[in-house]
């Protein structure tokens, strides 16, 4: 058999007009569908003065308002629903940090979209019919569970269920079920890789690891890839766009996440002004859905961080624009003594350092008002807390203090992990 390069060749490399098509249309359907059948975008679109027959070329998005997590937030539980409730056949939830959790809903066309979009992913990184897929984060109101199973089916693949958790038999299916690939945040990996260490074992079948739902650096990738004798790529995705792999992947050739253009639309906008930015300048991307029905968004703000890389043909042979891989979440920008960073910077710092394990926190103490940097790390014998210190004085621009933990005691998480910390000395 031929192998798959494509799961969906013509869709993935559409010409840039044929593009603007698809999306001209998509976008009509979109913000016809949301204001006929749902009385919150009704309202919303009336008041910025919009009729749907108002959307004639592509540049009219932008005069289209914004939608926000609290949007999403304050019609909870079904106020953004654009269907009839009989029509759902799935739902997904996000509690995030603050409280009242963000719901998307599913038709059954929308499970046929989400499952189209991470098939092309997964074929994307090289897996083919038949091959197994051991998929790690958690089946329940998380996407990232159900969203790597509903690509599996459509792809074909072996599904291996595993949800998170129990690291030990993680390993016993990957290895006794021959597993190619796994699908996992970052930081289950190094969970994974803890448990190999630590028995003395290979997994010489896996060879693909497809990871996301949180930022990780280059650095990271690079260690768990060579650890894990594997290919490693960045999925990205939100409850709000449609759950995990709905706004793309990297390819093989690494030079920017493929967002699935005939699905969704992609701008980027001054985080602080909502005013749009030229191609190659960082700031929040925004997503507005083409084809979604139950609850469609229309010009999303993900607080997601990320600039467009291109818009040409990339070396894969797929014509869907790219953006970066996300530096982070505009509410993750940490200011200290004047300098800005994101923990993803840390990390890639501290992973340069020979002897730096996986495991760290950030931990900011305010002391009246000022705020100092302590980084909690786990390290091999001979890392001091001074080589620490140094690496990052020299890589960031300031001077945290360095505290070096023995491998294995720092807590472990088994979604997505949080590495910042903040207490109040006062
Ligand atoms: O995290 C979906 C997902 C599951 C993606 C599994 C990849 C793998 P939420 O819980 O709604 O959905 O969180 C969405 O997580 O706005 C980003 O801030 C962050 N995020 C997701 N993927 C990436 C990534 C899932 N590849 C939020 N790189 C998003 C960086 C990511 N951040």
């Amino acid at each position: 058999m031929n192998r798959l390069r494509f799961w969906n060749e013509r869709a993935e490399t559409l010409s840039r007009d044929e593009l603007a098509a698809v999306q001209l249309e998509g976008l009509k359907w979109t913000v016809k569908h949301a204001w006929a059948n749902n009385e919150f975008y009704r309202v919303r679109l009336t008041e910025a003065g919009f009729e749907p027959g108002d959307i004639r070329s592509l540049d009219d998005i932008a005069d289209l308002p914004f939608l926000t997590k609290d949007d999403f937030r304050d019609q909870y539980p079904l106020g953004m629903l654009c269907m009839p409730r009989a029509a759902v056949r799935e739902m997904h939830m996000s509690s995030g940090s603050t409280g009242t959790p963000v719901v998307m809903a599913y038709t059954e066309a929308d499970l046929t979209q989400w499952a189209e979009c991470m098939a092309r992913c997964q074929v994307m990184a090289g897996l083919q019919p038949g091959d197994a897929l051991q998929i790690m984060p958690t089946f329940g109101l998380f996407n990232g569970g159900f969203g790597f199973y509903h690509g599996a089916r459509r792809a074909g693949l072996f599904a291996v269920p595993a949800s998170s958790g129990n690291t030990a038999r993680q390993v016993m299916l990957l290895r006794d079920f021959k597993v190619k690939a796994i699908g996992s945040v970052v930081s289950y990996a190094a969970r994974i890789i803890e448990m190999l260490d630590e028995k003395g074992l290979e997994l010489p079948d896996l060879k693909i690891g497809i990871f996301g739902a949180e930022s990780f650096s280059d650095e990271m990738r690079s260690r768990v890839e060579s650890r894990l004798g594997i290919r490693a790529f960045d999925i990205y995705g939100m409850t709000e766009t449609g759950g995990v792999g709905t706004t793309g992947m990297d390819c093989e050739a690494r030079c920017g996440i493929h967002v699935w253009q005939d699905q969704y639309l992609t701008e980027i906008v001054d985080p602080v002004t909502g005013a749009p930015l030229p191609d190659g300048a960082v700031g929040e991307v925004i997503f507005t859905s083409l084809t979604r029905e139950a609850i469609p968004v229309i010009r999303y703000r993900t607080r997601d961080l990320t600039r467009i890389v291109s818009r040409e043909r990339c070396a894969c042979g797929r014509t869907s624009l790219r953006i970066d891989r996300i530096e982070g979440r505009c509410d993750d920008m940490l200011i200290v003594k004047g300098v800005n960073f994101f923990p993803k910077q840390v990390e890639q710092a501290l992973m340069e350092i020979p002897g730096v394990l996986q495991e760290y926190q950030i931990i900011l103490e305010d002391d009246h008002g000022v705020t100092d940097v302590r980084v909690n790390v786990e390290a091999l014998e001979g890392v001091t807390g001074y080589m620490v210190e140094k690496h990052l004085k020299e890589r960031l621009g300031f001077s945290p203090k360095g505290d070096i933990f023995k491998p294995g005691t720092l807590p472990r998480s088994e979604g997505k992990a949080k590495r910042v910390f903040r207490v109040n000395k006062t």
